[in-house]
């Protein structure tokens, strides 16, 4: 069984975060989603990712805000692809959070997305696009996804266009 597995910091970060399953869902792509806490459950975390990935987690989506280094946590106990969304919120409204998600040290790679929807949305894509890499269902699927893109860019300038 090959999934992808989102880690968030609290149920604060849940409302954003869902966007992330959303889209994978969106795909049918397998996941996994739990709350577990770089400070506040580290054991839980290490116990969690090793089951995870015993289990056929093929990548890790770890949220956090405020010293988020939920992501940095799963980075060192993990050679799977992780990747980091920045929460908002705290006294920096996130901009905390994303230096302490992107700041990782040589060899010890977080794939850092942007803080909110954006980046829980993009952090499923490049969890699928991870994936893609030996699914070709998947690939088409992306694929299709981006004419869609291309297409809809189209339809909403015709909508408006003024054109000389
Ligand atoms: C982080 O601290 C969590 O990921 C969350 O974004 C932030 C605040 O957590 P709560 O105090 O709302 O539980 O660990």
């Amino acid at each position: 069984m090959k999934f992808v597995s989102i880690i968030l910091g609290s149920k604060s970060d849940y409302e954003i975060v869902k966007e992330c399953a959303n889209t994978l869902e969106k795909f049918g792509v397998l996941h996994e989603m739990i709350i577990s806490s770089a400070h506040r459950s580290p054991q839980r975390t290490h116990a969690y990712i090793k089951e995870a990935e015993e289990k056929g987690a093929r990548v890790f989506i770890a949220a956090a805000g405020m010293a988020a280094h939920l992501a940095g946590a799963i980075a060192a106990i993990t050679i799977k692809p992780v990747i980091g969304i920045p929460m908002k919120g705290g006294a920096m409204d996130g901009m905390d959070a994303m230096l302490s998600t992107v700041q990782m040290p040589a060899g010890m790679p977080v794939a850092t997305v942007a803080m909110g929807k954006a980046g829980a949305v993009n952090a499923a894509y490049l969890a699928m696009q991870i994936l893609a890499l030996e699914d070709d269902d998947l690939k088409i699927k992306l694929e299709e996804d981006r004419i869609l893109k291309a297409k809809k860019v189209e339809s909403d300038s015709s909508d408006i266009e003024v054109r000389l």
